[in-house]
């Protein structure tokens, strides 16, 4: 692609946040969700792409918005594929607390992983520990190869896990390596791209969690030259169908960062409530402020973009 997009995609995922940005606390998760679809769905179409969604809110029949294979964009080229999620951490937004963000990743057209809505099993870490990391093996042999890599004690490192029952095991293992632990209820995206950002606390993020949301991850970890490594989890013979019928036909393969976002990738998220990454949207008389990140691969550039936005000049937030 020879045009940065960078830029254009973090006003889709600004344009997200403020709208869903309302909704915090507010105990509406399905309100918040539409909000920040129907922004972004808006804010794509300002952008000179010929895009077409391959990760979006669900298929045509179930999602009114941002459905695979929807096209997006003006029409103009370049052509690409957008993986998208609006609001990521719904529950999280509908509480107010930590970690809720707004994303979008691109591709040229072909270049994502078309990951169904099923469960991946998920090892992410930073640029400093690329290379070791085998999902293959148990967590301590991980977390002993991360630390040797970083230079530290296994007990300095902290690792992001979601909570949920079917990680009890994981969990203890980790606390009997001596491993900090942060449990999440909810958003692992965020997490993945913080394991990639020196100083952010995170230093790997693993578990099971969204498919769609491993390959959001993928391309940002792939921008910043990270590692990550996700295997799909199928769950009933429906799964298996539904991904062979996107192209998938190698069910316990393990995926690469790159093999899920091939070629020139672009990805920008905004935080909507505060996050280890990113600060939410804080409204202001007349305004609004928000934090982004945005990448491109091909250049390896981050980002952080902080943004003031005054609903003068912007009425339609
Ligand atoms: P939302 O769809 O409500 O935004 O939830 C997102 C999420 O927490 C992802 O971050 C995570 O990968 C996945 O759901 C975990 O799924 P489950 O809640 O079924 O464990």
């Amino acid at each position: 692609m020879d045009r940065n997009l960078a830029l254009e995609l973090v006003r889709v995922t600004e344009a997200a946040a403020l709208a869903c940005g309302r909704w915090v606390g507010k105990g509406e998760k399905m309100a918040a969700d539409e909000a920040a679809t129907t922004a972004m769905r808006r804010t794509l179409d300002s952008i000179g792409i010929d895009g077409t969604v391959v990760i979006g809110e669900g298929e045509m029949d179930e999602a009114p918005m941002l459905y695979i294979g929807e096209k997006v964009g003006n029409g103009s080229a370049p052509e690409v594929d957008i993986a998208v999620d609006p609001l990521e951490g719904t529950n999280i937004c509908a509480k107010g607390t930590n970690g809720s963000i707004t994303t979008i990743a691109m591709a040229p057209r072909g270049g994502f992983l078309h990951a169904p809505d099923m469960y991946m099993d998920k090892i992410v870490v930073g640029p400093s520990a690329k290379g070791v990391i085998d999902i293959n093996v148990s967590p301590t042999e991980n977390l002993k190869r991360v630390a040797e890599a970083k230079g530290c004690y296994v007990e300095d490192l902290t690792v992001v896990i979601l909570d949920r029952p079917r990680h009890e095991k994981m969990i203890q293992e980790v606390r009997k390596a001596g491993a900090r632990i942060h449990l999440i209820p909810d958003g692992d995206v965020a997490p993945a791209i913080a394991a990639a950002v020196d100083g952010s606390g995170v230093d790997l993020l693993m578990g099971i969690g969204g498919a769609p949301e491993g390959v959001l991850a993928a391309a940002a970890l792939k921008c910043m030259g990270g590692d990550m490594q996700g295997r799909l989890i199928f769950m009933t013979k429906e799964e298996r169908d539904r991904a062979k019928a996107m192209g998938i036909d190698e069910f316990d393969r393990i995926y690469s960062a790159e093999d899920m976002a091939r070629g020139d990738v672009f990805f920008a998220a905004t935080g909507v409530t505060n996050g280890e990454l990113l600060r939410g949207v804080r409204y202001t008389a007349g305004g609004a402020e928000t934090h982004s990140i945005v990448m491109r691969s091909k250049s390896r550039t981050v980002r952080f973009v902080e943004s003031k936005h005054f609903f003068d000049y912007k009425p339609v937030y």
